[in-house]
């Protein structure tokens, strides 16, 4: 009997062995017994499962010391607070950073499997949008990596973002469906269930010290059940976890209208509450402004405080303690009703006084700002926020008059001053501004690249920073090299081991040693060689995916990531209609053979980001099918854009479009990307470009356009953009065919619309660049022309960009924020 024993004396469980036969007879027997299939009738699926069940053995020894060891330190711990994470497949991750790829690779292969196959099973997990949601992701396995006691908290979305397909050019959305084959990463852990209520009322009850009580009396409650998957760190030191919460009815079935007959009424509390984490917002840079969003915000975010606070009480921990042992991150506003959350369990549940809890509260809090774009400032409108959260409204009204009248009588804040500062705005529809709560409710505030962290503190947050002017600081972003190096490249990452040795693998920076080799024409020739190989392994899955032959010896230019206007792949498009216009008319010219690669996501309510993913499939169709530029110039647009496709085109680039209006990309991480795998970058000043330039030298990037500042002064001051297109041939030529129906025939019409707002108000300054972008790209023709110091240029890139590593950007918080 296990209760006769004391805990101490328990066996462990024999640590795994990694070699490939020890391995594949594990795999076989998980096979067997776990999945209950013969190994001759397994289908991929299983022995996917099987390999996956087997490696991730591995990682739940280390899961379980570091867990321990956590507890044992009582170390102070990091939250993680995201309403998305975009992990992507993770099997290749864990393997890679337990260091065991041959040895699977060689154990599946002895049983006849190849491993490159069922990797390619493995469903996609996109719980996010895009950058945001990727970026959480790589900070997941940084945080494993540099050894933080770390968890991430998020929801268990049934659906992540739904999959694109085209329709004659259209975007048309399905269903994605990752759970499908179930999800071996994951274990359920019923006993962490915690009530979430909704709606209802708030009492007053007399407290003994005549301070009034209040009890919230929820109208609806929901369970959240969370879900743990392992997060592994470099070279499998360390595993984090990443808790995702599931929504469960109270009761699963309502058995006296059932027995009544009332079949459907008998199930609608279960589908109701289903609802909550069914699926993802598809919409990234707007707000989604609809109920059922704040209810998922709410979900999430009362789930992982009462966790973390059942955490930081079971080992012994006082509450005044809270923020010497919790540090919780928000990632953007999406948590932040976090902020009065906490302050309600710690006042109602817990019984601390309105002040001391409100000391605890900020200092535990920080919030990472994503954008600028006024559209994705979340805020609620005050009846709805009322109705759904009375206790949460009482404690914004309450915080608010704590800050407002501190600013007033101790800072003489202005009438106008003090309107920007409050939680409520007033402006019209009265709503709860998510911006102004986690900052007031934070002790740092951080933007994501130092021209959006300066911007930051001009324009949306210049009061608030005028009342705090030390909270607001700098992190910019990171990619983790584990997956977008060493995994989604291995060619380069052994060129470059056999080169200068493994050093770079547990320290990017390290890379820098490659500087040394970039002017090498034997080094160069093996950099051109890799790259050559990746663009024909691109080259292989377009023609199987869209039937389209593409000549890897041709320039791949890729600009990949959400469709937005001011991401401009509409600038990108126009000048390829007008290089298409220059070949024809030139044919005697030396024209440099370029493959044009488009893949993104349009929110599905964008009408313009969907009719600008018909252009680029409008004009493909028409510039392919065109024998005057046969071998000179294709486009083609990928659809369903994810990180596994990604993880295939960031290595085949040559050129990188990052090509956002200045100051409306807060960071950019694809950028980042493309040029550790050796891509030129052609850029705006906008983002973390500009510290791309600083690092890898502005001889080694294409930089053109306008700067943030001239963007700022020109739409305040009237730009012409009539003016401007009628100077320009190229463009009014190129825009005249769009507008006119030569790429779409079938409906001449259809973007007319798209090209009056060119003429109209060029807001996201399309017409205004257009001239630079083109003298640059015929630049970047120049340069390619010049093998030698192309690759001179490319290989300084992949030397220089260690620094953006994520492991560079957690220390940064880890030392300036989390103090963890
Ligand atoms: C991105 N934001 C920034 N938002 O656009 C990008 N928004 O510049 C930056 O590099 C990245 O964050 C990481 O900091 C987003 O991706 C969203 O996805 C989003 C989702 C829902 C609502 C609003």
């Amino acid at each position: 009997m296990i209760n006769s024993l004391s805990k101490a004396d328990l066996p462990l469980p024999q640590p795994r062995v990694s070699d490939p036969e020890v391995l594949a007879a594990e795999i076989i027997e998980r096979l067997t017994y776990g999945i209950g299939k013969d190994a001759k009738v397994a289908t991929p699926h299983d022995w996917l499962t099987a390999t996956i069940l087997v490696v991730r053995d591995r990682i739940i020894d280390r899961w379980m010391e570091t867990t321990r060891a956590a507890y044992n330190n009582n170390a102070k711990r990091v939250y993680y607070l995201s309403l998305e994470f975009l992990i992507g497949r993770l099997m290749r991750d864990a393997m890679s950073n337990l260091g065991m790829m041959d040895e699977i690779r060689q154990a599946l292969a002895s049983m006849g499997v190849d491993l490159d196959v069922i990797a390619g099973l493995e469903p996609d997990a996109a719980l996010g949008n895009g950058g945001l949601g990727r970026l959480a992701a790589c900070f997941m396995e940084s945080m494993a990596t540099i050894h933080i006691p770390a968890y991430g908290y998020g929801i268990r979305y049934v659906h992540g973002l739904f999959r694109q397909q085209m329709a004659d050019g259209w975007q048309v959305e399905l269903p994605e469906t990752w759970l499908a084959h179930g999800n071996p990463w994951e274990f359920e852990r019923r006993e962490s269930s915690y009530e979430i209520g909704f709606g209802g009322a708030v009492d007053t009850v007399a407290g003994q010290d005549d301070e009034p009580h209040f009890v919230w009396k929820p109208g609806e409650r929901v369970i959240a059940t969370a879900y743990d998957t392992p997060v592994v760190g470099w070279r499998g030191e360390h595993v984090n976890t990443l808790r995702l919460w599931s929504a469960q009815p109270i009761d699963p079935i309502l058995l006296e209208a059932f027995n009544a007959g009332d079949h459907i009424g008998a199930l609608k509390e279960s589908n109701k509450a289903e609802t909550l984490t069914r699926v993802l917002y598809p919409a990234d840079a707007t707000s989604a402004g609809q109920e059922l969003r704040l209810r998922q915000e709410y979900f999430f975010c009362s789930a992982s405080l009462q966790d973390i606070l059942r955490r930081h009480l079971q080992q012994g921990n006082e509450l005044s303690a809270l923020p010497d042992k919790v540090a919780i991150q928000l990632n953007d506003t999406h948590p932040a009703i976090s902020v009065t959350e906490l302050m309600r369990l710690l006042c109602d549940v817990h019984g601390l006084d309105f002040d001391t809890a409100w000391d605890l509260t900020w200092r535990t809090f920080s919030y990472t700002n994503h954008t600028l774009l006024p559209e994705a400032l979340e805020s609620w409108p005050v009846p709805l926020f009322e109705r759904l959260l009375p206790r949460h409204m009482q404690l914004v009204y309450a915080i608010n008059a704590k800050i407002l009248r501190d600013a007033r009588k101790n800072r003489n804040f202005s009438d106008h001053e003090i309107s920007h500062i409050s939680l409520i705005d007033e402006s019209g529809e009265r709503r709860v501004r998510m911006g102004n709560l986690a900052f007031i409710g934070s002790h740092s505030i951080n933007g994501v690249s130092a021209l959006h962290t300066e911007l930051m503190k001009e324009t949306v947050f210049a009061d608030l920073h005028k009342l705090y002017p030390d909270r607001i600081n700098n992190k910019t972003n990171g990619i983790t090299p584990r997956r977008w190096l060493m995994q989604c490249n291995p060619r380069l990452t052994s060129l470059i081991r056999d080169t200068v040795g493994p050093d770079f693998l547990d320290d990017a920076e390290k890379l820098k040693a490659l500087d040394a080799y970039a002017d090498d024409p034997e080094f160069q020739k093996q950099f051109a060689a890799v790259k050559r190989a990746n663009k024909e392994q691109l080259a292989n899955l377009v023609a199987s995916r869209m039937g389209i032959r593409l000549d890897p010896s041709a320039m791949f230019d890729i600009q990949i990531k959400r469709i937005h206007e001011y991401k401009r792949q509409l600038l990108n498009i126009i000048e390829t209609v007008a290089l298409f216009d220059q070949i024809r008319t030139h044919p005697e010219r030396d024209w440099v053979p370029r493959v044009k690669l488009f893949a993104g996501k349009a929110a599905p309510s964008y009408h313009n980001a969907k009719l600008i993913i018909k252009l680029a499939n409008d004009v493909a169709r028409v510039i392919n099918n065109d024998p005057a530029v046969r071998n000179l110039l294709k486009v083609v647009f990928i659809p369903n854009y994810n990180v596994s496709l990604a993880e295939v085109m960031v290595p085949a680039a040559d050129l990188s479009e990052q090509i956002s209006t200045a100051g409306m990309e807060a960071s950019g991480t694809g950028n980042m990307k493309f040029a550790l795998n050796g891509a030129l970058t052609i850029g705006t000043l906008d983002g973390a470009n500009v510290e791309m330039r600083d690092h890898v030298g502005e001889e080694n990037i294409v930089i053109f356009g306008m700067t943030a500042g001239e963007v700022a002064k020109v739409r305040a001051g009237g730009h012409d953009p009539r003016a401007v297109i009628e100077s320009s041939r190229e463009l009014s030529q190129a825009l005249a065919a769009i507008a006119s129906g030569v790429f779409s025939p079938d409906d001449p019409g259809r973007f007319s619309g798209l090209v009056d707002g060119l003429y109209q108000h060029d807001w996201f300054m399309v017409a205004a660049d257009f001239n630079g972008y083109a003298k640059a790209q015929r630049d970047v023709d120049t340069l390619w022309g010049d093998n030698a110091a192309w690759y001179s240029k490319t290989i300084r890139n992949t030397a220089r960009m260690g620094w953006f590593s994520s492991d560079r950007t957690i220390r940064q918080y880890s030392a300036d924020i989390w103090r963890a």
